[in-house]
């Protein structure tokens, strides 16, 4: 239970001279609460009737103004004032009010600046209006105000962005009047003040702003905007909202258009894709909070190696490298150290081409790193990635090198995808120091580090690991030991159930249209030919000798590799790329082969809708994520819907997997594993854990940790 402090803790107002300064303070972001709106609201209008105070200024305590709304109340019965209100009694005051900004000024935040008179900021100050990412829009009039402050296009570039516009460009876009040196909002403020005062200055209302002015160009502006949106936001809600929001904005009162804001704004709020978004946003922040990084100090970590110069441990050095490293990357011989190094500057190399580097930025890089072919060279660094081929042997190879040369106390990391750490620890003399570090490919780019945390690992070195990530701006997610962690377990249960749907009847290229339909950017098979099919095909092999003889096997898969069709790089997979395209297309010798092996095994073809493609393919990966869960391989639910949202290309907007089952509700998806159990019960086993919760009317979010 959360109490809401008073408004007299969340709002404090002081008197400075002539100015009353009005302090939201409400740790950790000042986040507007309730209590806040209460609170700022009553201060506002003591200031305004007090004929003592000549100007008003509201600033943030700390290292914020104000992050936005307390996004923990939506969805929880709404406490009056609202904030429209709120803004509308900051604007309406007789007296100047200023807004003084440090730090983050976003959402809600910013649209109290934006209903204050006159705005200064800090240098350090960020502003946006980033609702969309959360599948709102900006609700205490942001949609009316900035586009009359910055005119139409600027107001839609950063409310359908949803990104933060640094000081600098806050004023040159007339988001702010002024910047000011130094780091106390309040001293910048009262200066502030104290000029506009000496200078007469009265009130100065947004509403009144006319950066709508030119009609004609705002017109342009929002049609642009509509036309792209339409392209762009595949299925999501609140973007075209924002738009519209700004067609009345330009067309309406400024009171109507308020008005209008608010319904539409409510309309966000109960839609689920808000719910979805922002259940992601705090998942994302909750994964980093794991036992070990509480209970233990992370090593130091100030040198890095990494042994194996392929693509997975160039980009990995590239990680490195970025987050200020020096790196030492280990390869067999000189032509693979020129290979390690060539990927490595390619990978430069592409940022520059595409002007996200500065040419001669790449020197200066490429100076921390080096290469070399004798293990002695990692003798000093404090964590070695091992990023050698997939197979077991080499990698314990690979770690009795290490265990030889690197000092005590390093952390040695492997970077495999699927084989069991505890027995590639167990080939060291220090267990306790091994630990996995699961990259994704590719590895500078894509956000998600699984940190597989064997049993006789010690906690510090986990809690370095978690450091690792938060250095390398990475979202890591916890991880227990077994064949493919969270993520790729997760994902061979619902490929094999899509490779089931294809067997029975719906060809790979609806399967893939479903899934994109559900969200995805690519489909299953469309990823596979991405990432290579003979990556899967290996696997395949590789678990053959294991695999339950009585288990439903698919083997279309393997006949398409056997032609040495793997997809992208040869040109033909699932799909055919003439000529290197990126785009597949369909390949009737492909529909062939599949039939042939539905007439192999005397299958009938049956026909799939969309709908039921989607209810097999999120049956199996909830079913697998439960079983994750209640095995501790994951630690909670949300361990499962970070790990999908950043590794796996999951639809933001649903939260996750088991977000997402918890919204369409545990019954029924645990009607559909009972329904597909009569044709393959040895498949669809439903997980004791659904079952439990169904039968005690709980959800998956009953199992995260409580919050706060
Ligand atoms: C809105 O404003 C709607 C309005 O238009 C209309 C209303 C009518 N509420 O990210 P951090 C927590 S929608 C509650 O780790 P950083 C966060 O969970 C809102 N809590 O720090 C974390 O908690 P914990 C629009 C919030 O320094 C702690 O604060 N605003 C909120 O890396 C620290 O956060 C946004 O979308 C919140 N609004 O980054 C801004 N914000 O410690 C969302 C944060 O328990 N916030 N928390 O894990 C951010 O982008 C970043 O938090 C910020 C700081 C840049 C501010």
């Amino acid at each position: 239970m959360t109490t809401i402090p008073t408004p007299a803790n969340v709002v404090r107002s002081t008197r400075h001279g002539d100015v009353q300064c009005i302090t939201i303070d409400n740790p950790p972001v000042n986040a507007i609460s309730s209590a806040v709106r209460r609170g700022l609201k009553e201060a506002v209008e003591a200031a305004d009737v007090d004929a003592s105070v000549k100007a008003i200024l509201i600033v943030g305590e700390g290292a914020n103004f104000v992050a936005g709304a307390d996004i923990r109340e939506f969805g929880q019965a709404p406490q009056p004032p609202s904030l429209p209100e709120v803004c509308n009694r900051i604007e309406a005051c007789g007296k100047p009010v200023i807004a003084a900004i440090r730090g983050a000024a976003l959402g809600g935040g910013l649209e109290i600046a934006l209903a204050a008179h006159y705005r200064v900021a800090l240098q350090d100050a960020k502003l946006g209006l980033p609702e969309v990412q959360l599948g709102l829009m900006p609700g205490a009039g942001g949609t009316v105000r900035a586009p009359r402050l910055v005119g139409a296009q600027a107001a839609l570039d950063l409310m359908l962005s949803g990104r933060h516009a640094k000081a600098r460009e806050a004023a040159s876009l007339g988001l702010v009047d002024d910047l000011a040196a130094g780091e106390d909002a309040q001293a910048a403020g009262l200066a502030h003040a104290s000029q506009l005062l000496a200078q007469g200055a009265g009130v100065r209302r947004t509403r009144d702003a006319q950066g709508l002015a030119d009609r004609a160009a705002a017109q342009a502006a929002i049609d642009a905007a509509r036309a792209d949106t339409s392209r762009k936001s595949r299925g999501l809600f609140s973007p075209m909202k924002i738009v519209e929001a700004v067609q009345t904005a330009l067309d309406k009162s400024f009171d109507e258009a308020v008005k209008l804001e608010r319904e539409a704004f409510l309309a966000c709020i109960d839609s689920p894709q808000r719910a979805g978004l922002i259940h992601a946003f705090f998942a994302e922040r909750e994964v980093a909070k794991v036992p070990e990084a509480k209970a233990a100090q992370p090593r130091k970590l100030e040198r890095v190696g990494i042994v194996g110069g392929g693509t997975m441990g160039a980009g990995i050095a590239v990680s490195a490298l970025d987050a200020g490293f020096p790196v030492v990357m280990v390869e067999r011989d000189q032509v693979s150290i020129e290979r390690g190094r060539a990927n490595v500057e390619k990978v430069y190399d592409g940022l520059i081409a595409k002007g996200r580097m500065a040419p001669d930025a790449k020197a200066a890089v490429m100076a921390r790193y080096t290469g070399s072919t004798d293990y002695a060279a990692l003798a000093d660094v404090d964590l070695a990635i091992e990023a050698v081929f997939e197979d077991i042997e080499v990698k314990k190879a690979v770690f009795k090198e290490l265990d030889r040369v690197c000092k005590a106390g390093a952390v040695l990391a492997t970077n495999t995808s699927y084989l069991d750490i505890d027995a590639i620890a167990a080939s060291t003399s220090r267990p306790q120091d091994v630990v996995g570090l699961h990259f994704f490919s590719p590895a500078n780019i894509m956000k998600l580090l699984e940190i597989v945390v064997p049993a006789k690992v010690s906690a510090d070195v986990v809690a370095t690991a978690f450091a690792l990530a938060r250095r390398m701006k990475k979202v890591p997610v916890r991880a227990g030991v077994c064949d493919g962690f969270i993520g790729n377990r997760i994902l061979a249960a619902y490929r094999q159930a899509a490779d089931h749907i294809l067997e029975d009847g719906a060809s790979p290229y609806e399967i893939d249209a479903a899934v994109r339909g559900f969200g995805y950017p690519m489909g299953p098979f469309q990823v596979s030919d991405l990432a290579g099919g003979d990556i899967g095909w290996a696997t395949r092999k590789r678990k053959a000798a294991t695999r339950d003889p009585k288990a439903r096997y698919v083997e279309v898969a393997d006949r398409i590799c056997e032609r040495g069709w793997f997809g992208q790089k040869t040109g033909r997979g699932w799909y055919l790329y003439p000529e290197g395209a990126r785009a597949g297309q369909e390949d009737p010798e492909v529909l062939a082969i599949v039939d042939a092996e539905r007439q192999r095994k005397g299958i009938a073809p049956r026909k799939f809708t969309a709908d039921e493609i989607m209810r097999r393919y999120m049956a199996a990966m909830v079913n697998e994520g439960a079983k994750v869960v209640a095995e501790g391989i994951a630690l909670r639910p949300l361990d499962v819907d970070v790990t999908f949202l950043y590794g796996y290309g999951f639809p933001r907007h649903r939260g996750g997997p088991m977000k997402y089952a918890d919204m369409v509700g545990l019954p029924r998806i645990l009607e559909d594993i009972r329904a597909f159990a009569k044709e393959d019960p040895l498949f669809w086993k439903p997980a004791p854990l659904l079952e439990e919760l169904v039968a005690q009317g709980k959800d998956f979010l009953s199992l995260n940790q409580p919050k706060g």
